[in-house]
């Protein structure tokens, strides 16, 4: 640590990232000034100079080194006087790794990543190791580098991988790429770009069968899961809904709470990185059997008068709305799916839900930004000033049997603080109906 003693440190962006930057920094008697572009910040107990409302240019010049948070597009910031004279700019993630001697195992993916992180931590622990979980699932990586525990097991996003050159992973998996935050990486080559520096000096890579996105460049190492017929590795029965292990049955989905074919392949990437981390095979299973998902995932949030009305406000994106759809098809019989959608859709291309939505969706439901976007699929959709209204709709035209999904495929900032909230309004709304 004496790397960081009077060290002249920016650190850009004053959310949580920010405030373990900051406080990392301190504690190793860095000389630290944090700027963050908005105005109004409780800055109660940092301790650093701080500038707010712009990003400081000459604290940014005059670094030694320059952190830079993951919500913080690299491109709004005036980085040309750090880019001129060579200061370093890297993230919270690539300072973490610098000084990291725990083992790490670290997953990424459009979607999954805090449900297969989850799994991973629960399946270590479960095999009676210490096992510690955080980065984009919600505690920052700085905070983790002091903790007892024999593993890590990081949430990656693509903002968090953009920066990191020193992380080496024991384990490194990419769960799928599908379309996101195409409004920051500009392409999806230089999305899946992003996504695939995970493996940059890890022992083993764990990526999916079916989705050539995910592959490291050396294929010939790989560790796979996916739904395809496979001898070496996890792969599925459709006929039994089985979890095959090297061909041989390891886990039947019905022994499990949560449903649907992501979740079977996000229990076999989980598997197959716990087992590679040191997990044995029957923590494997006991923590796959007892995982009963995480809030705002495709949760239920109750069952009235025959319709099942469920949460699925963390789908942000394309994928995630798509694998709710299919997940829940099997279980509709004759009952019809209801969808509410919409929001800020981070510049997606919106077609890959085109046939689900003529298809599967028997009401499109659409709030936000983007409804418009929704409507040149579908142009039967309605369209609401809020959520509450089209919970309120809904509730008119739902019959026994009938199924109601949140599941937006867009961000929510454009008219909720975050995905919880817009969770917590919809599970608000849904039981105002039976007030
Ligand atoms: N912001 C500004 N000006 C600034 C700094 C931030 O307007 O100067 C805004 C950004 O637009 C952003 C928000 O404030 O929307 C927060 O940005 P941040 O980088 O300060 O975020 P943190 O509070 O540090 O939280 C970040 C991750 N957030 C993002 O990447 C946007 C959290 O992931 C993560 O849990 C946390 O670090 C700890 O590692 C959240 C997230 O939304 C869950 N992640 C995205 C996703 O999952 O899609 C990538
Ligand atoms: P992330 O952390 O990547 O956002 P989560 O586990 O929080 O992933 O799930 C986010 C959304 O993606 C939820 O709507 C969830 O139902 C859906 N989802 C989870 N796993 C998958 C998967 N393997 N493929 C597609 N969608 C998924």
């Amino acid at each position: 640590y004496d790397w960081l003693e009077h060290k002249r440190i920016t650190v850009v962006g004053l959310g949580a990232t920010g405030r373990s930057c900051v406080a990392f920094l301190r504690k190793h008697n860095a000389e630290v000034t944090v700027t963050d572009s908005r105005a109004y910040l409780d800055t109660q107990g940092i301790d650093a100079k701080v500038v707010l409302g712009r990003y400081c240019a000459d604290a940014i010049a005059n670094a030694e080194l320059v952190v830079i948070s993951p919500g913080v597009d690299p491109k709004h910031v005036p980085l040309h006087a750090a880019n001129e004279k060579g200061i370093e700019v890297i993230g919270d993630v690539e300072l973490f790794a610098r000084f990291n001697q725990t083992p790490v195992v670290a997953i990424t993916g459009s979607n999954g990543k805090s449900s297969v992180t989850t799994l991973v931590h629960d399946m270590l622990q479960a095999s009676g190791l210490t096992a510690k979980m955080g980065g984009n699932i919600g505690v920052p990586v700085l905070d983790l580098l002091e903790c007892e525990a024999d593993i890590l097991v990081l949430e990656l996003s693509s903002f968090q991988l953009e920066t990191i050159h020193s992380l080496a992973p024991k384990v490194a998996c990419v769960l799928n790429v599908s379309d996101d935050h195409l409004d920051r990486h500009g392409d999806m080559d230089t999305y899946v770009n992003m996504k695939r520096r995970i493996y940059l000096n890890s022992t083993f890579q764990v990526c999916h069968r079916e989705d050539a996105n995910t592959w490291p460049m050396r294929v010939d190492v790989k560790h796979t899961f996916g739904l395809s017929v496979c001898d070496s590795a996890f792969s599925w029965n459709p006929q039994t809904q089985t979890i095959l292990l090297h061909g041989r049955p390891f886990l039947p989905l019905s022994e499990c709470a949560v449903m649907g074919a992501h979740n079977a392949l996000n229990i076999q990437a989980a598997a197959m990185c716990a087992l590679l981390a040191g997990a044995t095979e029957e923590a494997v299973i006991e923590g796959a059997k007892r995982f009963k998902g995480l809030p705002h995932r495709c949760e239920v949030v109750t069952n009235r008068h025959g319709t099942t009305w469920i949460n699925d406000s963390k789908a942000t994106n394309v994928g995630a709305t798509l694998a709710a759809i299919e997940g829940i098809k099997p279980t509709l019989g004759r009952g019809k799916l209801i969808l509410i959608a919409g929001g800020d859709s981070k510049g997606a291309d919106l077609s890959p839900l085109d046939s689900a939505l003529k298809h599967e969706v028997a009401e499109l439901l659409l709030i936000g930004r983007d409804a418009d976007k929704f409507s040149a699929i579908q142009p039967k959709a309605k369209k609401f000033d809020s959520l509450a209204e089209a919970v309120n709709f809904a509730a008119t035209i739902t019959e026994v049997g009938d199924v109601v999904l949140l599941s937006p495929a867009c961000a929510s900032l454009d008219m909720f603080d975050n995905y919880q909230h817009r969770g917590q309004v919809f599970a608000s709304a849904v039981e105002a109906l039976s007030a």
